[in-house]
């Protein structure tokens, strides 16, 4: 980064009369040509991430600070009258839906920050996650036009578009290669189709609604699309640097699969190395064995993508062919390896007209790996349990983690200097070192305090501005942000409030502490039950935000278009950071790891990286509650929720007996429902909401009564910051590196 350049050039730039947009776009170019070039050196060994999604947020600041310039332009421009802040209008690039996505975004950023080679392919979508609006209290999807603001941190290479071929129709795959910026600067490559209008369908929208035969196409489309711009850029970089000696392709090259999304690469680069370089199939499969990694992030059937060979034979017949001879091949190796019937039948990877893209995965990966200790141990006991026992070592842990520097350089930069202050700025680029803060934390206390209450009063500011509600700084800041999913269990959080609202009503409940209760989700469009469940937070909020004898007491928002900037503001003014799954469902979760950066203690259940959260933070500092993964297992089958209704009746009939609206959707009836009759497709209550809410609800008056000895609960709060260097993805970046990569 040549800064002097850069500075003395921001120092000459015209800004009068220019509109935010055209500040945005012309102080980001300037940067960028400022930044040395990024190049994927075809001499070393670089690895690939492929993934769906890439939820980057919001460039501008985060790069700034990447390249060490970002105090520099916010006093240059302050001396031309312009608060940098005004760049907060420029909207995120919402390229992803949440978990995986951002995960990939923290990764880039690590492997930079940490000097390895690690590059991203993805796709450019024209419309990424929709933005939410709430209309009476529903969820309405907006589209999220995040070109309109330009985007001047990508580079269109024209010259390096490919034709990607479908059979019946084909489309260009148009590179726009993004900088990601560290000590080294990777690339970010993300394909835009052109070519007709078909064929820029392929990339105009995330995550199409896939509950239609339309939208599954166009999924699968997608999944080719940049799989094969990918393997077909990764083929002709090698063949050009080392010729055609594909028994040193992995020797330059390692793919990680984020997800099943891209498990197709894996029949391209056989179907390429078969039918273009004339390798034997046996060959190319041990090319594609010793290049490829899979990563599998969760466990929920209807995420372990199937795709019906009718359905890819329309589009795919060659991809559909090599997915069967993959899968004879499997057969036979695991048959002579001693399957039985049974255990083949688990591990097919073609069966009944059906793929299944989690065991081609399995099959072809030289490893496979979970995101947080418990789930690893899921994968390896239920999910891969046949793959375990034959290919023994194949499976290993990398839990998850994030970068610290947006979740906490960029998004605190208060408690980042009272780290300064204690045990000097090393943190910030070796992160180990952090839990030197440890020794500090019994004098540090009151400054903690200091700090937290600011970044809350400036959160609630924000609040108020966005969503007209007022929270007094004092109030006990609990947050629930992530999707919205039934095995999130927001519907507990809000039937945890009903029962201490309704506490506060009646006089049960007594001195109990101002709270706020923080919900940030946004439901897929096609989920009613999770568009019930925000209708019915939303109508709680109106209700108890309204109520003279409890408002001064408790209070619930619910914030709009929750997304990555917001989440900067959100995790930097939490008290209580509430991660509530049902055990044995949150693969890992990572925004528990962002809570706990920014000093939240961590409110809930022994699930994903909470167990390891607690771990390393101490159970004392954090408030564990709720069934165990193998009580969940032992309960399954003879589990009544209506044994556990009458001790909540009043919060869960709230859903029927007209305390609330639903306009007249009959979602709130369809709720209550799937709690005490269950539904065609899922027993009552299959994610234990009414099991475990008794215990949330004394957990949450509890850590009520502890937050009344500030300096007690602000030591809490210190442990878990100390303790949270292990959650940087620069130590993940690292495991991958070391144990996958080999980079
Ligand atoms: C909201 C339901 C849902 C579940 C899974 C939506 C999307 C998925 C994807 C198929 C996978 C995914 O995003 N899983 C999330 O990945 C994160 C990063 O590893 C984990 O922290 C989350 O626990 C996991 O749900």
């Amino acid at each position: 980064m040549n800064t002097i350049n850069f500075t003395t050039r921001l120092k000459e730039l015209k800004t009068e009369g220019k509109t935010t947009a055209e500040l945005y776009n012309e102080i980001s170019a300037l940067a960028m040509s400022c930044a040395t070039g990024y190049s994927v050196n075809p001499a070393v060994k670089n690895a690939y991430y492929l993934s769906m999604e890439f939820l980057i947020g919001r460039s501008f600041y985060n790069n700034l600070m990447e390249l060490g310039i970002l105090d520099e332009t916010r006093e240059i421009l302050a001396e031309k009258g312009i608060d940098i802040n005004v760049f907060e209008e420029i909207e995120d690039a919402a390229l992803g839906n949440g978990g995986l996505g951002r995960l990939a975004a923290c990764f880039l950023d690590s492997a930079a920050g940490l000097g390895l080679p690690l590059h991203g392919f993805g796709i450019r979508y024209r419309y990424g996650l929709f933005k939410q609006a709430f209309e009476n209290g529903f969820q309405i999807e907006l589209p999220d036009d995040w070109q309109r603001f330009g985007d001047p941190w990508s580079v269109r290479r024209e010259e390096e578009k490919r034709l990607i071929e479908f059979a019946d129709m084909q489309a260009y795959a148009v590179p726009y290669d993004m900088p990601v910026f560290g000590k080294k600067v990777n690339r970010l490559r993300l394909y835009q189709a052109e070519g007709s209008a078909a064929a820029e369908k392929i990339s105009e929208y995330l995550y199409p609604a896939d509950d239609t035969e339309e939208g599954k196409l166009l999924r699968l489309r997608q999944e080719y699309f940049f799989s094969a711009a990918a393997v077909g850029d990764l083929l002709d970089a090698f063949v050009k640097k080392h010729g055609k000696s594909f028994e040193n392709f992995h020797k330059y090259n390692v793919i990680q699969l984020n997800d099943t999304h891209p498990v197709i690469a894996v029949a391209e680069l056989i179907r390429l190395l078969t039918e273009k370089y004339r390798l034997s199939f046996p060959n190319a499969v041990k090319v594609a064995k010793q290049t490829f990694a899979y990563t599998n992030h969760t466990v929920l059937p209807e995420a372990l993508e199937c795709w019906s060979e009718a359905l890819v034979r329309k589009i795919l017949p060659a991809i559909a062919d090599i997915m069967i001879k993959i899968s004879v091949l499997a057969t036979r190796e695991q048959t002579d390896a001693g399957c039985t019937k049974e255990e083949l039948a688990q591990t097919a990877i073609y069966k009944g007209g059906t793929f299944y893209m989690a065991n081609l995965a399995v099959y072809i990966a030289k490893t496979v790996n979970g995101v947080a200790a418990l789930h690893t141990d899921i994968l390896k006991r239920d999910l891969f349990s046949v793959f375990n026992k034959i290919y023994a070592g194949k499976f290993q842990n990398k839990t998850n983690g994030v970068t610290h520097r947006r979740w906490v350089e960029l998004c605190n930069k208060e408690l980042s200097s009272l780290i300064d202050g204690k045990i000097g700025a090393g943190w910030r680029r070796d992160i180990a070192s952090l839990d030197k803060l440890n020794a500090h934390i019994p004098d540090m206390a009151e400054d903690f305090i200091k700090v937290k209450r600011e970044k809350k009063a400036k959160l609630l500011e924000y609040i108020k501005e966005r969503e007209g509600i007022e929270i007094p700084p004092d109030f006990i800041v609990f947050s629930q942000v992530k999707r919205l999913h039934e095995y999130k269990r927001q519907l507990m959080t809000a039937f945890a409030i009903l029962e201490i609202y309704n506490g506060l009503k009646d006089g049960t409940i007594k001195d109990f502490y101002p709270s706020v209760f923080v919900f940030g989700a946004k439901s897929a469009p096609a989920y009613r039950r999770a568009k019930a469940i925000i209708k019915f937070i939303n109508e709680i909020a109106d209700k108890v935000n309204s109520d003279p004898e409890t408002r001064d007491r408790l209070k619930v928002v619910f914030v709009c278009n929750y997304n990555v900037s917001y989440a900067e503001k959100i995790v930097a003014g939490t008290d209580v950071s509430l991660q509530v799954s049902t055990a044995g469902l949150e693969a890992s979760g990572t925004g528990n790891m962002k809570f706990m950066f920014n000093g939240a203690v961590t409110c809930g259940t022994m699930d994903g990286a909470n167990i390891e959260i607690v771990e390393k933070a101490g159970k004392e500092n954090n408030y564990i509650f709720g069934a165990l993964v193998e009580e969940i297992e032992r309960i399954k089958g003879g589990y009544n929720p209506e044994e556990y209704l009458p001790a909540h009746k009043k919060a869960v009939e709230a859903l029927i007996d007209g305390t609330f609206s639903d306009g007249g959707t009959g979602g709130f009836k369809e709720l209550y429902d799937s709690l005490i009759k269950g539904a065609s497709w899922h027993a009552p209550d299959n994610y234990f909401v009414l099991y475990d809410l008794k215990g949330y609800t004394q957990t949450l008056l509890k850590i009520n009564r502890d937050y009344s000895d500030k300096t007690a609960f602000a030591v809490k709060q210190l442990k878990n910051v100390a303790n949270a260097a292990y959650f940087s993805s620069d130590r993940t970046i690292k495991e991958y590196a070391r144990d996958i990569w080999e980079i």
